[in-house]
């Protein structure tokens, strides 16, 4: 078996970064580079893939590949991440362990392509047969029903995915799909009425205008994916009905002249009573205890009110599409979960969502962390090889500094969001500056005690963290109105008065035999509880990693931006990672490959060698002088300290086949 071969052919660079030589940012973004620049866009580090986004379709991906990946070994061909799907896939089916993809990388760096390759692989090499075709087809076509809902065209990536995605892929005992579980995190509700500069609001607004002059219905992009993933047309129809609602929403002015015609034509689509959406948009009814007092609302809060019903319709709406696909989807046993989550956010203008993604991205660092050292711990145990101390950033301080129940920046939004009295993002900010400014990982200069008074980068009006991956600065603006996602309770029972049973169903609140004075849980509160469900979820199952990288930020192919390149190696913790891997060896590699690889470099090994391979090593280590400090024998493979001994091994095989080749070349002569 030709092993690592492709690993470390130097035409292309190393294949693995553990075995790059010397190890330092330049070498790393060299070979990046390198690989690039020869259509190699991934790599690994040991286990782990780095994929750089080609920009352009590579002739890669096709029936062929899938064949040649097929049940080999995850380091006998070149680094793909067929490679990591096909181990995964594999350890699940015949090992019964499940398995987790983690998927990380900055917007634009190919996550969600990653994570569509990953499941397109496996569902190309599982199963047979018409029902299982099936399941296959409804997983698969769940991701154009939910990329056309919750995706958009950012500045930074023309498909960009607005929300988080879990998805559990399950098999029965022999390897079969059955179905799937999806979860959604956080769909960033905001673009549904007000897009940044350059941007767009989610695809499918512009699919039902496209097709609305004619029968939408077939010619709308997703549509026959939902009827795949199985929905009725009667629901399809519904869900179409409250997305033109939210639309025409946007539309609706509180000018005398134009306020009528739009809301008589949402009170249609959705059999909304126009005398009960008009009054909802008129006044505000506070109830306490038992008293009820109605107000007036004003121009500015009528909009107010107009835009967190466009908000919450939608965002409901597409939660309600993920329960629905998953009905369709949904069983237990072995599963595979694939999470494609949006990436670290570092924009000019951050505001709460930032917050809330980059949040995201620091827990999962930190499981990345806890996972490869852990991994690497049971190696060493497993192969019963002694451990040694590995010193690297803990980034739990910064979690800390956001989640904790006390002192964490979400529980104080949350307190402020429930205080009464003049609650404003400004009390906010005063609030943190008290509790977190002595905090390392946190900057802000409202407070006199500040140590950032002089810092003029830093305005007034916002705060900065030190994330794992670099420094961001937050607006304050909007933090606690987003967080309180407040939607007026006479438009949450306008809504569920409806004659229109999706609509009602998404506003259950708006029953008033369940009248509930208690407030419901805010926005941050609730996306931190599904981000501790997710961490539970993924620490029971075993961990393969997609860390996806963007070459420039031209969404252009052929072009490696270095520096770019390297802010991201910077703040994915790359390097941290190899060192990681090459703490205590940069190499392992079972005893008969490395024996079948080496043995022409010592006679009592070649070219037969009759005990078993474990000895064989030895004696080949043995004549060869490698160093006693250099390796270790594990139960099943031998561990190997630095590159430079791997690399000597290559050297010696390299020259011992030349000589091979001109001493065969002399006879060959000689003979004629
Ligand atoms: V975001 O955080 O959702 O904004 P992603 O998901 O990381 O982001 P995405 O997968 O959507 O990025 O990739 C962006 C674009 O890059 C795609 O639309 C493709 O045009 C392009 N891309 C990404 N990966 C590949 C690939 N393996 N081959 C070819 C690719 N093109
Ligand atoms: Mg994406």
């Amino acid at each position: 078996m030709e092993v690592k071969t492709s690993l470390l052919d130097n035409m292309i660079g190393v294949g693995d970064m553990v075995l790059l030589e010397p190890l330092n940012e330049d070498s790393f973004i060299n070979n990046l580079k390198k690989r690039f620049d020869h259509n190699e866009v991934y790599t690994y580090i040991g286990s782990v893939v780095i994929s750089i986004n080609p920009y352009r379709s590579l002739p890669i991906y096709t029936p062929e590949k899938v064949e040649e990946y097929r049940n080999r070994n995850f380091y006998e061909l070149s680094p793909h991440i067929f490679a990591l799907s096909d181990e995964a896939y594999r350890s699940l089916r015949d090992q019964d362990k499940d398995q987790c993809i983690l998927i990380t990388g900055e917007s634009g760096a190919g996550k969600t392509e990653a994570s569509k390759l990953v499941m397109s692989y496996v569902a190309a090499v599982c199963g047979k047969g018409a029902e299982v075709n099936q399941v296959k087809e409804q997983l698969l076509q769940s991701n154009p029903v939910l990329e056309a809902f919750g995706n958009a065209k950012t500045v930074r990536n023309d498909n960009s995915s607005r929300f988080g995605k879990y998805m559990d892929i399950e098999f029965d005992f022999k390897g079969d799909p059955l179905g799937g579980v999806i979860s959604n995190y956080l769909l960033e509700k905001s673009r549904v009425v007000k897009q940044p500069r350059g941007e767009r609001n989610f695809h499918i607004f512009y699919q039902i205008l496209s097709g609305a002059s004619e029968d939408f219905l077939c010619k709308c992009c997703p549509c026959n994916a939902m009827q795949i993933v199985g929905f009725m047309d009667h629901e399809t129809q519904s869900v179409f009905e409250v997305v033109a609602a939210v639309l025409k929403l946007g539309n609706i002015e509180f000018k005398p002249e134009s306020r009528v015609n739009e809301l008589k034509e949402i009170c249609e689509l959705t059999g909304i009573d126009q005398s009960v959406l008009e009054r909802a948009f008129s006044f505000r009814t506070v109830e306490a205890k038992q008293e009820k007092v109605s107000t007036t609302l004003n121009v500015a809060q009528a909009y107010y009110a107009r835009d967190a019903l466009a908000k919450n319709l939608y965002s409901r709406l597409f939660s309600w599409l993920v329960t629905r696909i998953n009905e369709s989807i949904k069983v237990l046993k072995k599963v595979m979960g694939v999470l494609d989550i949006y990436g670290f956010e570092i924009f000019e203008d951050n505001s709460f969502e930032q917050f809330i993604i980059n949040y995201c991205n620091e827990k999962l660092q930190q499981i990345f962390i806890e996972l490869t050292l852990k991994e690497e711990q049971e190696e060493y145990i497993r192969e019963g090889i002694e451990w040694t101390h590995i010193e690297y950033f803990n980034n739990a301080i910064i979690c800390d500094l956001i989640e904790n129940n006390q002192t964490g920046i979400l529980a104080m939004l949350d307190e402020e969001c429930l205080r009464p009295g003049t609650v404003t993002d400004d009390t906010f900010l005063e609030k943190l500056n008290q509790v977190c400014a002595t905090h390392q990982h946190f900057e802000s200069r409202m407070s006199k005690c500040s140590r950032f008074l002089n810092d003029t980068s830093l305005p007034h009006s916002c705060f900065r963290i030190q994330h794992y991956a670099g420094k961001v600065m937050y607006q304050v603006e909007g933090f606690v109105d987003k967080n309180n996602d407040l939607l007026y309770r006479d438009l949450s029972q306008a809504m569920w008065k409806a004659n229109h049973s999706l609509i009602k169903a998404l506003f259950p609140e708006g029953n008033p035999a369940k009248i509930n004075l208690k407030r419901p849980p805010t926005a941050g509160s609730q996306f931190k509880a599904s981000v501790a469900t997710l961490m539970k979820n993924l620490q029971t199952k075993n961990p393969n990693y997609i860390r996806c990288i963007k070459p420039n930020d031209k969404k252009a192919a052929h072009i490696f931006n270095d520096a770019l390149v390297c802010h991201q190696i910077r703040y994915l913790g790359l390097l941290e990672n190899v060192r990681v891997r090459r703490a205590g060896y940069a190499f392992r590699q079972a005893y008969e490959p490395c024996l079948e690889r080496y043995k022409m470099l010592c006679k009592q090994t070649w070219p037969h060698w009759r005990g078993p391979a474990r000895a064989g090593v030895e004696v080949l280590f043995n004549e060869l002088e490698i160093p006693e400090e250099e390796f270790s024998f594990g139960r099943s493979k031998i561990f190997i300290r630095n590159p430079r001994t791997l690399f000597k091994l290559e050297d010696l095989r390299k020259q011992r086949l030349e000589d091979l080749a001109t001493l065969i070349e002399k006879i060959y002569r000689g003979w004629k």
